[in-house]
This record gives structure tokens, C-alpha cells and sequence, in this order.
């Protein structure tokens, strides 16, 4: 038998994030998050979708964990709603909310599964964003408190923490071309907030440090590739430059350089306000790098937004599959940044809906990018990658932000009239995948 280059301990999982699932959005005491307010704003959704009830996970997480324990992944990456918890950010706890994720987190030990839990996921309390949300240099406090009030509820259990996902494109689609929530589009604040969202994640680091809790944290950032369309200069700076402003913009300060000074100088009447400080705050030492990859992005002078390659394979999205990428993308990590621990905290395929036949869904696209991609990293390890980590996305389908309930990334497939789960093909390749090397491992 073939050794794996995959440690014993890896972590196996599937991952989530709340306001995609959960449903039940003014229930038990929670409060409205922005996307509440965004997804009932008229033509900001597609086809008006809400997700006031998504997958009703609030009401089904048991059958949800067992899905877990049906794929046997070894851990689960899901996220806390803010606003279920302090329904106005800050201030008063809401004991029904915080019993949520108690119920959840005892559930998946009981299960035998370990929780790694993510903070922001990009559904922040309403009133927060009323008083400026991430522009507001208060919410790295308010967001720090929200930290500390996890860590302390929840740390004696949980062992994985996430501070943020995707600063890069929640913001920047939030806040600088408003396709998302909170649906601004003003450069300078979304510049202003990614940086103080940086020192927010900086700050929690520090006070999970301070709790005493053991365990790991990090920040996971969204890793695509960005490709010239072609050998011209033009197209070469234009996909540099999509390159820093998208990964390095973020990941360079995480790791302690400075911005980077072209596109600092670029940004001109834009320009930011750091404090004294900030970027050791923004470096505090984390135990890992959360990285999300999904495809590659060609860049063509003058064209904003994605290219496309010639003969290649798309997904429902648009953006291009690309296993290699992940490669590419993991080395240039591990040599820019002197070798982080790595758990890829998100890959997946988008899919058009292939609704169940004889109570399964059959997904060959999604099979092969499974097999595609776990090659693509075992091919990173081998080249001295420290992955410690792989969470599929998703473990069903779900809420996809503006895109409403389109695009189809689960391995399980979900009736959004009935919420029935069923699973796919993929869940059972996966699944078979894992017993093949829990039980390598265990030789
Ligand atoms: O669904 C999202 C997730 O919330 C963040 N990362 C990308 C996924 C797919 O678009």
C-alpha cells in the first residue's frame, strides 16, 4: 500500500459559516446582523432570496452533525453569529444565543469531532455597523470584547479558533464596490476598515494569549491565483497588481512587513490612518494561516473584473478550475512567509442544481475536483508545505450571499421547500477517501 504524505493528525473536515445556515434569524433574542438588513433590501439578492430560513440549522443541528459522523471527517468548521450571541454587539450577553453554540460544541466532542470555530464571518451585529461597523476604529475594541467573551465561554472546549474569514473579499465587495453587505461603495472606507479589521484580528490574537486558554488561532484569508491573460507587460502589471491588492495588501502586514509600498503610495487621497503600533498589533504571531482557495483569475489590462483562459473548465461562477493552483498558491505562501502552518479552510466547486434521483445526487464535476485538489495538496506537502488542515465547502448547500441559493456548493444536497438533506456522490467519494486513510494511519 502507498504511504500517504498525509500526517496522521491531519485535520479532515467540512466547513460552514452561520448566517449561510442557520436560519432562525430573530429567534431566542437574537439581533439583526447587516446581512439581516442587506438580503431584505429589494434586488440586492438573487431572486429575492432571504435567508431567514436557509438550512433551518438552528432547528436541525443534530441531523446535521450526524452528517458529519455519516462522512467521518475528524473536524467541523462553523462560525458564531455576533448578533445571536450580543444581539447589539457589545453589552448585553444573550444566554439563549451563547447556548447555541454550547449545545453545538458538546455535540461534535460527543461525536468525537473537533470544533474549529470562526468569529466574523461577515454577518457583524446591525447596531455596529450603524455606528460605522469596521470603518469605526471603536469596533476593534468591540470585536476584541466579542473574542474574549468566546474564549472565555467556549475555550475550555473548543481548541481551534478562526478571528476572521476573507477580510479581503467581504470588504472589499462590501464596503468598496457594495455588491455585498453592508452595500457601500466608498474606497476609503473600505481601505480604512480592512486595515482596522486587521488590528481587530491582532487585538483577539493577543487576548486569546492573555486567556490562559490553550489551543491555536489564525486569520483565513482567501488565496486565488491571479494570472496574466497574456505575455504583454501590461497584462503582467495589471495581474501583479490584482495580485498585491488582493492577497499581499492583507497577507504581508499579517506577517509582519510593511504594505506594500507601490500600491500604498497608489492609493493616494485614500490614504489610511495607522496609529503607532498598529502593525505589531496586526503581526501578533499567529499558530496558523487559514487558506481558502476556490480557482484561478486572469487578469487582462484595461478589463476589470475576471478574464477568462481559453479551453478551460468554469465553474457555475465563472471563475476557472485550476487543482495546480493550489499548489502554486501554497508554495508561494510557504516561501514568501517563512513556512506557516497552513489548514486550508475552504475549497469547493460552485454547481448549477442537479437535484437527487432516487435519493441521491449524482455530481461527477464535484468528485473529480475533490480528487483534483486533495493530489494538488498532497503534491504541496510533498514539496515541504507544512497543511494541517483540508475543510471542504461545503458540507451542504446553502445561502451564497448575493447569489442567493443558486449556486450549489454541498456535499450534501439541500431541498430548500423541504430541507431534506441527501447526500451526493461527492459525500460518498469523500467519505470512502477518509476511511481509506484512517485506516492507513491506524496501520
Ligand atoms: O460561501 C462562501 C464563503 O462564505 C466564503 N468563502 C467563499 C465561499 C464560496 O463563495
Amino acid at each position: 500500500m502507498m504511504k500517504s504524505s498525509f500526517p496522521p493528525d491531519f485535520l479532515w473536515g467540512a466547513a460552514t459559516a452561520a448566517f449561510q445556515i442557520e436560519g432562525a434569524v430573530a429567534e431566542d433574542g437574537k439581533g439583526p446582523s447587516i446581512w439581516d438588513t442587506f438580503s431584505h433590501l429589494p434586488g440586492r439578492i438573487r431572486d429575492g432570496a432571504t435567508a431567514d430560513i436557509a438550512c433551518d440549522h438552528y432547528h436541525r443541528w443534530q441531523t446535521d452533525l450526524n452528517l458529519l459522523t455519516e462522512l467521518g471527517v475528524n473536524t467541523y468548521r462553523f462560525s458564531v453569529s455576533w448578533s445571536r450571541v450580543l444581539p447589539s454587539g457589545k453589552g448585553k450577553l444573550n444566554p439563549s444565543g451563547l447556548d447555541f453554540y454550547n449545545r453545538l460544541v458538546d455535540g461534535l466532542l460527543a461525536r468525537g469531532i473537533t470544533p474549529l470555530l470562526t468569529l466574523w464571518h461577515a454577518d457583524h451585529p446591525q447596531a455596529l455597523e450603524d455606528a460605522g461597523g469596521w470603518a469605526n476604529r471603536d469596533m476593534i475594541d468591540w470585536f476584541a470584547d466579542y473574542a474574549a467573551l468566546l474564549f472565555d465561554r467556549l475555550g475550555d472546549r473548543v481548541q481551534h479558533w478562526i478571528t476572521l474569514n476573507e477580510p479581503n473579499c467581504f470588504l472589499y465587495q462590501g464596503l468598496g464596490t457594495g455588491s455585498i453587505a453592508p452595500g457601500i461603495a466608498d474606497w476609503k472606507i473600505c481601505y480604512q476598515a480592512i486595515h482596522n479589521a486587521l488590528v481587530a484580528h491582532g487585538q483577539a490574537v493577543q487576548r486569546f494569549r492573555a486567556s490562559g486558554h490553550s489551543g491555536q488561532i489564525g486569520i483565513t484569508m482567501s488565496v486565488d491565483l491571479w494570472k496574466p491573460a497574456s505575455d504583454s507587460i501590461e497584462d503582467q502589471r495589471a495581474a501583479a497588481l490584482a495580485d498585491t491588492q488582493n492577497n499581499f495588501w492583507l497577507l504581508d502586514p499579517l506577517f509582519g512587513r510593511p504594505y506594500p509600498q507601490d500600491f500604498l503610495a497608489g492609493l493616494g487621497d485614500l490614504a489610511l490612518q495607522i496609529l503607532p503600533g498598529d502593525a505589531q498589533t496586526i503581526a501578533e504571531k499567529c499558530d496558523f494561516l487559514g487558506v481558502n482557495y476556490y480557482w484561478k483569475n486572469v487578469v487582462r489590462a484595461g478589463q476589470p473584473g475576471l478574464g477568462q483562459a481559453a479551453k478551460s473548465e468554469y465553474t457555475a461562477a465563472g471563475g476557472e478550475i485550476y487543482p495546480a493552483g493550489l499548489v502554486e498558491v501554497l508554495q508561494m505562501l510557504h516561501s514568501r512567509y517563512a513556512h506557516p502552518a497552513i489548514y486550508i479552510t475552504e475549497n469547493g466547486l460552485y454547481e448549477h442544481n442537479l437535484p437527487p434521483v432516487d435519493g441521491l445526487c449524482d455530481d461527477p464535476q464535484r468528485v473529480q475536483f475533490l480528487k483534483d485538489h486533495l493530489a494538488a495538496l498532497e503534491e504541496a506537502i510533498q514539496a515541504g508545505v507544512d497543511v494541517r488542515g483540508y475543510f471542504f465547502w461545503s458540507l451542504m448547500d446553502n445561502f451564497e450571499w448575493s447569489q442567493g441559493y443558486h449556486p450549489r456548493m454541498g456535499l450534501y444536497y439541500v431541498d430548500f421547500a423541504t430541507l431534506q438533506r441527501t447526500p451526493k456522490r461527492s459525500s460518498l467519494w469523500y467519505r470512502n477517501f477518509l476511511s481509506d486513510r484512517f485506516n492507513r494511519s491506524s496501520l
